[in-house]
């Protein structure tokens, strides 16, 4: 059975074919990285952003180290999704009442659009890293919301659609540092403010390259199949951690469920851009666009801390290789809820 993405028509974001001598379902784009090294006086690495289609081309909110080593947030803009041209100051927001809030620092952005609005979820400093919510509808008003957790909570992930009348959430509550462990879970709100009905998801089980810790990573893509969610797994090593991504199928109607989770990888740190950098090994998914009719996918994921570069698949060949992949582990299913 063919599997559909939900969602509407982007020809215009970017592909590339499948090079015949690639195994697996994900290719990379031959032009990555797609962002290098300084692109702006005050961004020094830009990686770990947000990407969507905007007007007749595509707008981001970009999480950019500065020279002074800390990550803020800033804008981009670009009418094919691969060459960017940046604020180079940063996002200020303002609070709810309406006064600034500039957040200590913030990183690891995502986006999703509900309704009529953008939703910004980012690693912020709240007695320690937490995770923040924003609104904007221009991407130039960006309105703090509540937040969202207590610490500590680095990946923060919206559907793009309310279920069963909810806002849904995904995270991975932490420590202050370099977490060594991390599973997902799941949250539901009616407003927003006040989240409840907590669950774990999934766990990190015992496959290798997700045995440390697993995070969200986009916002999930809804297919007549399930959620299809790309996340990190992280790996512990002698000389570090190492980043990898898989994907899974959430159950639509309860995506506290996973349906199928892949036991390998998809992509891990292979080319020079994601095994060399400010911090080696490193890939990390933030971002995808979808063309619904075609069924494409272009994965906006950061490498090596530095740099951000793209991957394609094709949902029917993707979903596939997840269900012939698939290996559920303990807290998959419900003995964890
Ligand atoms: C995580 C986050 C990510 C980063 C990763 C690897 O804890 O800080 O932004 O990509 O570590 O350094």
């Amino acid at each position: 059975m063919a599997t559909h993405i939900i969602g509407g028509a982007l020809p215009t974001m970017p592909w590339q074919d499948k090079p015949a001598d690639c195994v697996g379902p994900l290719w990379r784009d031959d032009r990555n990285p797609i962002i290098g090294w300084n692109p702006t006086p005050k961004m020094a690495r830009v990686f770990n952003s947000a990407v969507v289609p905007w007007g007749e081309g595509f707008i981001g909110v970009f999480r950019a180290d500065h020279r002074d080593g800390k990550p803020l947030l800033h804008v981009g803009r670009s009418q094919n999704a691969l060459d960017w041209e940046f604020e180079n100051e940063e996002i200020h927001f303002v609070d709810e009442p309406g006064a600034d809030y500039q957040p200590n620092y913030a990183y690891d952005p995502r986006v999703v659009k509900i309704e009529d609005t953008y939703y910004v979820t980012w690693c912020t400093d709240f007695g320690g890293p937490a995770l923040g919510l924003a609104s904007t509808t221009d991407f130039v008003t960006f309105v703090r919301m509540e937040n969202i957790c207590t610490p500590y909570n680095r990946n923060g992930v919206l559907f793009p659609r309310k279920i069963d009348g909810k806002f849904v959430l995904l995270t991975r509550p932490s420590d202050a540092g370099h977490t060594a462990f991390g599973d997902i879970f799941i949250s539901q709100s009616p407003d927003l403010v006040h989240w409840g009905r907590h669950r774990r998801v999934m766990s990190t089980g015992d496959t290798w390259w997700q045995a440390l810790k697993i995070g969200a990573g986009a916002p999930p893509i809804e297919t007549d199949e399930g959620w299809l969610l790309f996340y990190h797994g992280v790996t512990n090593t002698c000389n570090g951690y190492v980043y990898s991504y898989g994907a899974v199928l959430l159950d639509l109607e309860n995506p506290d469920r996973v349906l199928h989770r892949t036991y390998n990888y998809l992509l891990t740190p292979e080319k020079d851009y994601e095994t060399n950098g400010f911090v080696p090994n490193v890939a990390f998914p933030c971002s995808v666009l979808v063309d619904a009719p075609t069924g494409r996918i272009a994965i906006y994921y950061g490498a090596a801390d530095t740099y951000t570069a793209v991957a394609y698949a094709q949902v029917d060949e993707l979903i596939a290789h997840i269900k012939a992949d698939s290996r559920l582990v303990p807290g998959d299913a419900d003995e964890f809820r």
